[in-house]
């Protein structure tokens, strides 16, 4: 796929990039069958934008294929301007206690950053490990489905350590649980 640059989303100056999970630039399902499907929001989900992405399939399999080629995923363009160290946040949830794990990543490469495990009390916020951005320019996001029963609700790429998405309550592993900033603008 050939992506259009004019639609990716720019990092701002404070280099906090907003992303609804549901404005991805491409979504690719796994040879198994797996993908990524949109949800409309509601009041049970707290849901923020117009909505969310989960998993089509409820199999409660431990795994979804061992490499990420064989794993659904949503990519997502950036453009950034602040080279340097990232962090990826994920509103997210699994609804089962013991499989819940989402990977990110940037263009499209396997990482030991990206590993993300997902809470189980509803839409809470989870950060992924530090990944480099080597120089300005649009690059691709992606975020894979590592287990059945997954929801992804928004995505943060943020160049601060310290950064937090809300100050708002705190499920009881201490994530943060509100919505959390509005989208970065984008030429969508
Ligand atoms: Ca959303």
């Amino acid at each position: 796929m050939k992506w259009d640059a004019s639609k990716a989303h720019v990092e701002p100056d404070d280099g906090v990039t907003v992303m609804e999970a549901e404005h991805f630039a491409n979504n690719v399902a796994a040879p198994d069958g797996h993908q990524w499907v949109f949800a409309k929001a509601d009041a049970e989900a707290n849901a923020s934008g117009e909505g969310y992405m989960k998993t089509n399939i409820k199999n409660a399999m431990p795994f979804l294929g061992k490499t990420l080629d064989l794993k659904a995923r949503l990519d997502y363009q950036v453009e950034f301007t602040k080279p340097g160290p990232h962090w990826v946040w994920a509103r997210c949830y699994g609804e089962y206690r013991f499989n819940r794990t989402l990977y990110c990543g940037l263009d499209i490469t396997n990482t030991d950053y990206g590993k993300i495990e997902v809470g189980w009390e509803g839409l809470t916020w989870k950060r992924s490990g530090k990944f480099d951005v080597a120089a300005p320019g649009v690059r691709t996001i992606s975020m894979w489905l590592n287990h059945d029963a997954l929801v992804l609700d928004k995505i943060i790429v943020t160049s601060d350590e310290n950064y937090k998405p809300t100050q708002e309550a705190e499920s009881s592993d201490g994530a943060p649980t509100g919505i959390g900033p509005a989208e970065t603008k984008s030429g969508r």
